[in-house]
């Protein structure tokens, strides 16, 4: 019998094909792919036994066709030395009929090693591994709600019955009530998908919510992997440090399966926020902190100063500066604080309720996607929890 078993796994890399040209010399969309070339390059150099990608890899349904050859090419390494990459769909992916791997499989056909098969594998439906030494692998794409739910407790209950000593492991996409999204300001949503559906499980590990966390428990242990970089400044302030899994299963004679979970770092430029208020100027020092970063510049004043010469200047040198190659990119946002009262009394008559920005970005979708009933609904959860709030 093998003792051991080994796989990396990596959700939300959210490959966008907007992020191809960032800056003058930058492309956040090859920093992405760089992150999963160094988690084969890694997974190749320890010899795991399989990759997993826990959903969405790519932010669209329908990323274009150089994408999915610089994805499919990211992992060429892991087919050569015939490591097993399982794609598990997240909610970016699919509109619950179709789903942008569809594309892949044609261009899988083509490419990288005609007539030879790859070991990849499109999860796109609940699927279930069993590999050395007695682990059971669990894998749950993005589905409505109940549907994971009967999934997943339908799985656990069955397979208990023939499986009591096997590990049993959960990777899924899929959001959990009581999960922590990015932003500062923890808030936890609200949905029908409580922990205790996992209570079979011995490790649950998702995609979908991108700050990583892990809820360390004596019979279960769940928790999200995260993004492996920051996807946008919503998350600068992510408590722990980004990266993807590695997960080994090792069996001793006298007490069974244990497992270690590591997370790897991944090499990204870094995301700040730097605030100006009126009067401030782009010091030394600030230019010191903006130096090789993407930064997102806040400048919050009044309406005279905000149009005046002097942060004309400031946008100017930002300009300079990015042309210079001395900071990566500068998104500038602007506060007015002298309009903000007739601002904010708009905003509430006209939404109701200002939601998170990082719940706003987990439910993002486009509107002509008919999918996600259960986002919308979550969507009204969410808003009605905030109005008794
Ligand atoms: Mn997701």
């Amino acid at each position: 019998m093998k003792h051991s078993l080994t796989l990396s796994i990596l959700s939300d890399l959210h490959l966008r094909a907007n992020e191809a040209t960032d800056g003058p010399n930058y492309s956040r969309c090859d920093e992405k792919l760089d992150a999963l070339r160094s988690m084969v390059a890694h997974a190749v150099a320890d010899h795991h036994d399989m990759l997993i990608l826990a959903g969405d890899i790519f932010d669209s349904r329908e990323p274009p066709e150089w994408l999915m050859a610089g994805f499919i090419g990211s992992l060429e390494e892991c087919f050569k030395h015939g490591i097993h990459v399982y794609i598990i769909v997240g909610n970016h992916e699919t509109n619950g009929t179709s789903h942008c791997y569809m594309t892949l499989k044609t261009l899988e056909r083509f490419s990288l090693h005609p007539g030879n098969s790859w070991p990849l594998h499109i999860v796109d439906e609940p699927k279930t591994l069993l590999r050395e030494p007695d682990v059971l692998i669990h894998m749950v794409p993005y589905m409505k709600s109940e549907e994971t739910i009967a999934t997943v407790t339908n799985w656990w209950h069955h397979s208990l019955e023939e499986s009591k000593d096997r590990t049993k492991i959960l990777v899924g996409h899929c959001s959990v009530d009581g999960a922590e999204l990015s932003g500062g300001n923890a808030y936890h949503i609200p949905t029908v998908l409580r922990k205790h559906h996992f209570s079979g499980y011995d490790l649950v590990l998702l995609g979908h919510i991108h700050q990583r966390q892990l809820y360390p428990g004596e019979d279960l242990s769940w928790g999200y992997m995260g993004s492996p970089l920051h996807q946008d400044f919503g998350e600068v302030q992510d408590a722990f440090p980004k990266g993807y899994y590695e997960l080994c299963i090792t069996n001793s004679e006298y007490d069974g399966n244990d497992f270690s979970l590591d997370t790897i770092p991944v090499e990204s430029t870094p995301l700040i926020q730097v605030e100006l208020e009126e009067g401030d100027t782009l010091t030394k020092e600030v230019r010191t902190q903006m130096s090789g970063t993407i930064c997102k510049l806040m400048l919050s004043g009044s309406e005279t100063w905000l149009k005046s010469e002097e942060v004309a200047e400031i946008k100017r040198k930002c300009r300079a500066a990015v042309k210079k190659g001395k900071v990566v990119k500068v998104v500038v946002s602007t506060r007015c604080t002298d309009r903000e009262l007739v601002q904010a009394e708009e905003e509430v008559e006209e939404q109701g309720i200002k939601l998170d920005d990082s719940l706003q970005r987990l439910c993002k979708e486009k509107d002509k996607e008919a999918f996600l009933p259960d986002g919308r609904t979550y969507l009204e959860e969410a808003n009605n929890a905030l109005a008794k709030a």
